[in-house]
């Protein structure tokens, strides 16, 4: 039995979340091409016949505009504590720019081992990869270089040979079967979220958060009550839509996944409020879920 825990660190959009769930085999971070998705440390717990790797994904490194943004980066400097390898994952089609040196010296700072992975190789040709490869050893001794496709699933396999090398525990930490610690509750909010990103533009998907105000469990059924709080009234406009057109397409794709993920019939209440600047307020940021753990 091996065990270990591994950071997944890099800039917003790199595809960190997609990787995770690759790995899991499981939806258990939302993935869109906004940056900024992950707004959460959100363990995925990988289990196959003797080993268990408990993986840290992390919200992008960024310049923060907000409160929130602050406690975004936070989150992701906490992925970094406490495990034993750490992935610092990029966009292979990207260049090497500020924001990476940034997070490489960050990464450096812990004197963890760090595994380059260079994800969406589908995007590029084979033969571009391997001279990528190349560049990096130049940038710095990373224990590995592993290129991979998270999206279509491209030697993961090896991925997660590599990381076996670096787990020196010898622990269950979880249930074979858990794949994520965090509460249900906390997954449907996030699926609701996922399609406030996909479907609108801009500014809208990041001022705005879900909750959950309410689960009722029934026999054969969930009646769920969940509010969108957004940060000004012209953004409330927005996410409701043309006569409740947008909301209720956000509550019919949402419906239609937690109906997967809860197994049951489910009845969602969708309630969009205004909380003007909740992203640089404490007292909001607290009570939506956006804590520190110290
Ligand atoms: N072509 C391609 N796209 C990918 C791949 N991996 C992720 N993506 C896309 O990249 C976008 C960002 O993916 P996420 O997994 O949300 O990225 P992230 O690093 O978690 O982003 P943040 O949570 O914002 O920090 C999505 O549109 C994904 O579908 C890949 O291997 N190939
Ligand atoms: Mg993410």
């Amino acid at each position: 039995m091996k065990s270990g825990f591994v950071g997944l660190i890099g800039r917003p959009n790199a595809g960190k979340s997609t990787l995770m769930n690759a790995i899991i085999g499981k939806k258990v971070a939302i993935v869109s091409n906004k940056p900024q998705t992950t707004r959460n440390q959100i363990e995925g717990i990988y289990n196959d016949l003797d080993t268990q790797i408990i993986f840290m994904d992390t919200p992008g490194i960024h310049k923060p505009n907000h409160k929130l943004g602050d406690y975004l980066n936070r989150q992701a400097y906490f992925g970094m504590r406490d495990v034993d390898l750490l992935l610092f994952l990029i966009d292979i089609k990207e260049e090497f720019g500020k924001g990476d040196s940034f997070i490489l010296e960050k990464l450096k700072e812990t004197q963890k081992p760090i595994v380059l992975v260079l994800n969406k190789i589908d995007k590029i040709k084979k033969e571009e990869i391997l001279l990528k490869i190349e560049k990096y050893k130049d940038i710095y001794p990373f224990e590995e270089i592993v290129p991979v496709s998270a999206l279509k699933e491209e030697n993961i396999q090896t991925l997660i040979e590599v990381i076996k090398k670096y787990l020196k525990d010898d622990i269950l930490y979880y249930e074979k079967e858990d794949y994520t610690n965090r509460p249900t509750e906390f997954l449907i909010a996030e699926i609701i979220r996922e399609k406030v990103f996909q479907l609108t533009e801009e500014e809208v998907p990041h001022s705005l958060t879900c909750i959950i105000e309410n689960i009722e469990r029934k026999k054969e059924s969930y009646v769920i009550d969940a509010s969108i709080i957004v940060d000004r009234d012209s953004i409330k406009k927005i996410v409701v839509g043309k006569q409740g057109s947008k909301i209720k397409e956000i509550g019919i794709r949402s419906r239609k996944e937690l109906e997967v993920f809860l197994g049951k019939r489910v009845y969602l209440n969708l309630f969009v409020k205004t909380i003007k600047n909740w992203r640089d307020k404490e007292k909001y940021l607290q009570e939506f879920g956006f804590k520190d753990f110290e």
